[in-house]
């Protein structure tokens, strides 16, 4: 196994979207070949907008919580491919070093480039109420990457803004204490880096924006032609645009899951005026049915017992790794021994 180390996580904010899928979700499988993998449902994230009594019943027809949430999500990451025979998968909140180490990072990480973070914006636009745990987000994000000394973290492209920060942290600490502790922090992206809503192509598929914003990778398919069928084609072109963002979206989503020669003739059809709507949706919605079936069936045969059981070692695994991150953490900041 490479020394290089993969660091990613995903909120057990609902159910797993093809957003997460094309834009993060194939990549953290295809590295595991490669490297030294490590991926985490980061609960502790999801709290930040989800708290209490949200976080129990939170957008779920079934009203589970956000345990029974962590609990799902992993079984859909091991429906998609993740091995844990090749890689550790566990739930964040089951190793604490990963906020020990974000308060520390809190101390580090500058106001200024916090209040530059335009997820921190977006969000904090459509909320009422704005709580420090949703501002200081991405430092617990630079937490649970470093606390692994993980160097590549695949992502969609939302995430980027993000990673910057994480490597400035690190740096930072490192100048700080001077020692070259940290790596250099990487975003590892694909072609389908930027999925957006069918409802509204000018947003990123998104489950906190709506159910119809996003298709669910586990969803029954009849909802999900319901969600193609209507998604938005006909807006306007901009300066520039040859495809209105709506169809340039379906044709993406077509080049993810289709064989090329099908996207080079609807491309083509497109470029002579002869494209129907209806038969690129058509197309896009047969296709994600094909590509999506065999993981639905590994995640009808996967049991919880059999995910707790992964989760438990997972989390054994990382908190091997974090107890000794932290340890030398505590030694390179000077707290957490007693002066003799
Ligand atoms: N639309 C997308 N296109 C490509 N990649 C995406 N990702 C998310 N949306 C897209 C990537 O999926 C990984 C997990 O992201 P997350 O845990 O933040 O989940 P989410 O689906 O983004 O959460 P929400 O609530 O649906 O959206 P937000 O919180 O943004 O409003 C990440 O690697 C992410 O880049």
């Amino acid at each position: 196994m490479s020394t290089v180390r993969v660091f990613s996580g995903i909120q057990p904010s609902g159910e797993l979207h093809i957003g997460n899928w094309f834009g993060a979700i194939q990549n953290w499988v295809q590295v595991q070949d490669e490297y030294d993998c490590i991926y985490c449902v980061v609960d502790y994230h999801a709290i930040t907008d989800q708290f209490g009594p949200e976080a129990k019943r939170y957008r779920t027809a079934q009203g589970e919580s956000m345990a029974e949430r962590s609990l799902r999500m992993a079984g859909d990451l091991i429906a998609c491919g993740i091995d844990p025979q090749k890689s550790i998968l566990f739930v964040q909140s089951h190793v604490p070093e990963h906020t020990e180490l974000a308060w520390i990072f809190s101390c580090i990480a500058s106001y200024g480039d916090l209040q530059r973070m335009t997820q921190f914006k977006d969000k904090s636009d459509r909320s009422a109420y704005v709580s420090v745990g949703l501002f200081s987000y991405p430092v617990l994000q630079a937490a649970d990457i470093l606390l692994y000394r993980a160097s590549r973290v695949p992502v969609g492209e939302d995430q980027v803004q993000h990673l910057e920060l994480a490597r400035r942290i690190g740096r930072r600490f490192n100048s700080l204490v001077g020692v070259e502790y940290f790596p250099e922090v990487e975003p590892l992206l694909t072609e389908g880096k930027r999925i957006m809503s069918p409802a509204d192509p000018a947003q990123k598929m998104s489950k906190s924006l709506g159910p119809k914003h996003y298709i669910g990778l586990m969803e029954d398919p009849k909802e999900s032609w319901k969600k193609i069928r209507s998604a938005v084609t006909d807006v306007g072109l901009e300066a520039g645009q040859s495809m209105s963002p709506g169809v340039a979206n379906l044709i993406d989503l077509l080049r993810l899951s289709a064989p090329a020669e099908v996207v080079e003739e609807f491309v083509a059809r497109h470029a002579t005026g002869e494209l129907l709507y209806g038969d690129l949706k058509k197309a896009v919605a047969e296709s994600l049915e094909t590509a999506l079936a065999s993981i639905r069936e590994r995640r009808a045969q996967l049991g919880d017992a059999e995910v707790r059981e992964i989760l438990k070692e997972g989390a054994k695994k990382a908190s091997a790794i974090a107890r000794e991150t932290m340890a030398e953490v505590r030694d390179l900041v000077g707290v957490g021994g007693a002066a003799s």
